[in-house]
């Protein structure tokens, strides 16, 4: 791939041949041409590089311009990939960062070998789609396990009241909160009355978050043998009203009579927010926290630390926000974490910096918990882990300039005396902690301890924390002092190779001791096995019956079926699959499309044809958007009785190295969602068990089209008011949604 980097003198004097140096974020196979010869470009840390003017340099007068040329070896599809978030750095002024303009323009020409998906292909994708008259679309979403309508209609006003025995208090005053929202007045909550009014019961015997849902010209009766039921009931009432209710308040809305009887695939149905890479303030994690209740998602997984940031304030271990909660230009990490992801060298002028205080986490808690949302926090480690690693020596700075050695060495994250070189997949040389140290294990546990108080006090329920596990590049541990002893005085550990089940037992241990379960990344239930010369990974039996929780998250390059052998081998196993879930992914091959696409493209057809129990049936095109070849999945492991039973369910994360904004994660966000919402709550569709070929593919356009129809006519008008209006994607790049219009 060629690119180019325009410098241009806007200032009044003229930038000198040298003493500068220019800082940026980019993939670090960003190289000048070798012909270009008059700057070179260094590897900072992680995607951080510089570049610095050579002898050959001259310098570039007020008002002037020099263009540089560049290669990469990484394939430049869309802006998103494009070297960015420059600034200036004086060498007699190493410490300071001076902004500069950055304009990230799309090139002449061809911008790679790449083709860009055009507009044919897209027509052609979807010209089965048919239009289906609004009256006709199921008028609850996500599909009920039950659903009939009635004919008759219910006119709800501000004076129809809501009937709640005190057990389902919450739920009634969540509704009635919502419906102020639409009819001007808050509906009375009262403890009885009959008659036309909202009715939330218990009824004995239904599924934990199973619930009944009437609304005829008599009342509305939700029906349920816990709050969470009655919850998913009131969020099928809301679905139930007509989109455009939601544009101006009404004094009355007529709602459909309904029969309802409905209840969930799946018990796990989650959504992952990185909040590391870039921040979300606290107010966007409530409106997603809205967006997941009302679409009956009801796991929200916090992934709250990361190389580049840690997010949540732990009162014992101040320098951990103090520190890893700000990115902006610093040469050695002390007082910030160095730039990422373009955030430039000021510190609080970016996404990039920011956390939540330990009463925003309890608020986000409490919030959650009233809609029937359990928090998984992750405490990212070993690998993934710098911003705390960061921290804990700025820690240990701070307590050995007091002349404590003792107290200063008690958290640390690393041995000092590492030598070890290695490189991260997002190019990071110090990101592993090293857990052969003791401090390690005290660090973790000081932080697990924090939260479970965090939790207690928000009165909210966690079951399992999640411990990362991901991507630990190799070369980590080899030359530390600390493993090396380790390894001559334990007899469980021979070699570095050991090491992941002497952390992963432990931290195991300490969450056992804590009565919950451990959560992780697929890696933490592999090891590697020499298979005909070659390293591969399998399901590592001794943490088989552990109860370990994964997230499968790699269903690529030989690891299609890695989440049924998984299951199989006895590992919880939540379907977290790249191709169909990264939500992170962009939507299309398109220049202007926002996103990564390492594993594909990711459009809202992806979540929505997922087949949980046989997914490669389904699986249609490789990274680079073309068709895949099929032969290859013919020896994949299916998932045995046994393996099915591990399944327990679907997760969308949304990582967030390209999102920088509240409104650039709703537009990755929205609709892709709602594919998974409906997959993770609905019943196997019929065209997933239809074993006529033919037959299954009217089958699944007939749903596409329902479900398409749905979005256009109901979900997405929905949410142009919903929680204050979301800035969803519709299928044209850039466009806009304006008085429920598309512009
Ligand atoms: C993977 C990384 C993640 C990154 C994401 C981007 C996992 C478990 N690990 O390389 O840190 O943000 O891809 O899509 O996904």
């Amino acid at each position: 791939t060629l690119s180019a980097v325009t410098l241009t003198n806007t200032g009044k004097a003229a930038l000198p041949a040298k003493g500068w140096s220019l800082y940026f974020n980019a993939s670090p196979s960003f190289k000048p041409k070798e012909t270009a010869g008059a700057v070179k470009v260094e590897h900072v840390n992680g995607d951080l590089l510089r570049l610095v003017p050579t002898e050959k340099f001259e310098s570039i007068a007020s008002g002037a311009s020099q263009s540089i040329e560049f290669t990469s070896a990484g394939r430049l599809v869309n802006f998103s990939q494009a070297p960015d978030g420059f600034y200036l750095v004086w060498d007699d002024n190493p410490e300071v960062g001076v902004p500069v303009k950055n304009t990230v323009k799309k090139p002449a020409g061809s911008v790679s070998n790449d083709s860009f998906v055009s507009p044919e292909t897209i027509y052609n994708k979807n010209r089965n789609i048919q239009d289906i008259p609004a009256e006709k679309l199921t008028k609850v979403f996500p599909t009920p396990a039950q659903y009939s309508e009635t004919n008759q209609t219910f006119t709800l006003t501000a004076a129809v009241p809501i009937v709640a025995e005190n057990a389902f208090r919450s739920e009634a005053d969540i509704l009635a909160t919502h419906l102020a929202t639409i009819l001007g007045k808050q509906p009375a909550v009262q403890s009885s009355g009959k008659g036309k009014v909202i009715c939330l019961q218990k009824k004995k015997g239904l599924q934990p978050e199973a619930y009944e849902l009437q609304v005829s010209s008599n009342g509305i009766i939700i029906a349920a043998s816990t709050p969470a039921g009655i919850f998913y009931g009131t969020q099928s009432l809301i679905t139930l009203l007509p989109p455009a209710a939601l544009a101006t308040t009404q004094k009355a809305v007529s709602l459909p009579g309904v029969d309802i009887t409905d209840a969930p695939r799946f018990g796990h149905r989650a959504f992952m927010l990185d909040v590391a890479r870039n921040f979300q303030p606290k107010q966007q994690v409530l409106k997603i926290l809205d967006l997941m209740a009302l679409y009956k998602l009801n796991v929200f997984h916090f992934h709250l630390n990361d190389d580049e940031g840690w997010r949540l304030e732990i009162p014992a271990l101040p320098e951990l926000t103090q520190v890893g909660g700000k990115r902006g230009h610093t040469l050695n990490d002390k007082k910030n974490l160095v730039p990422s992801y373009a955030s430039g060298p000021n510190v609080s002028n970016t996404a990039g910096s920011g956390f939540y205080s330990k009463a925003d986490f309890i608020e986000i808690l409490q919030y959650a918990k009233a809609r029937h949302i359990r928090v998984i926090p992750e405490i990212e480690t070993p690998g993934h882990a710098r911003a705390a690693i960061k921290a804990m020596d700025a820690r240990y700075e701070r307590l050995m300039q007091e002349g404590k050695k003792q107290e200063a060495e008690q958290y640390l994250l690393r041995d000092l005396n590492d030598q070890s070189a290695y490189r991260s997949v997002q190019h990071w040389k110090d990101n592993v902690i090293d857990v052969s140290l003791p401090s390690t294990y005290d660090f973790l546990e000081t932080v697990v301890d924090e939260m479970l108080q965090m939790y207690k006090m928000a009165g909210a329920p966690i079951e399992t924390i999640h411990f990362g596990g991901d991507e630990v590049p190799s070369g980590v541990w080899e030359k530390s002092p600390s493993v090396q002893a380790l390894i001559k005085n334990d007899p469980s550990v021979n070699n570095t190779g050991d090491l992941w089940f002497y952390y992963f037992g432990k931290v195991n241990k300490m969450v056992k001791a804590r009565n919950l379960y451990l959560s992780g990344w697929e890696e933490i239930g592999l090891r590697k096995e020499k298979q005909n010369g070659r390293t591969v990974y399998v399901p590592n039996p001794d943490f088989a019956d552990e109860n370990f929780h994964v997230d499968v998250w790699n269903n690529l390059w030989g690891a299609e079926d890695l989440a049924y052998k998984m299951a199989n081998a006895g590992y919880k196993v939540v379907l977290t699959n790249v191709t169909n879930f990264y939500l992170d992914l962009a939507y299309q091959k398109d220049y202007d499309e926002p996103g990564l696409f390492w594993g594909g493209f990711l459009d809202v057809d992806k979540p929505f044809y997922f087949i949980p129990f046989d997914y490669t049936k389904n699986f249609k095109e490789d990274t680079n958007g073309d068709p895949v070849d099929r032969s290859k999945f013919k020896n994949l492991q299916k998932l045995t009785v046994f393996g099915k039973s591990n399944i327990v369910g679907l997760q969308g994360p949304l990582w967030s190295e390209k999102i920088t904004s509240p409104e650039r994660m709703e537009y990755m966000l929205l609709p892709k969602l709602l594919g998974l919402a409906e997959r993770a709550w609905a019943k196997d569709p019929a065209w997933a068990t239809e074993p006529d070929e033919a037959k299954s593919v009217k089958l699944y356009n007939q749903a596409w089209s329902d479900f398409v129809n749905t979005l256009g006519k109901r979900e997405l008008p929905r949410l142009t008011y919903y929680a204050g209006g979301f800035n969803y994607r519709i299928p044209t790049p850039g466009a806009k949604v304006e008085d429920g219009k598309v512009q």
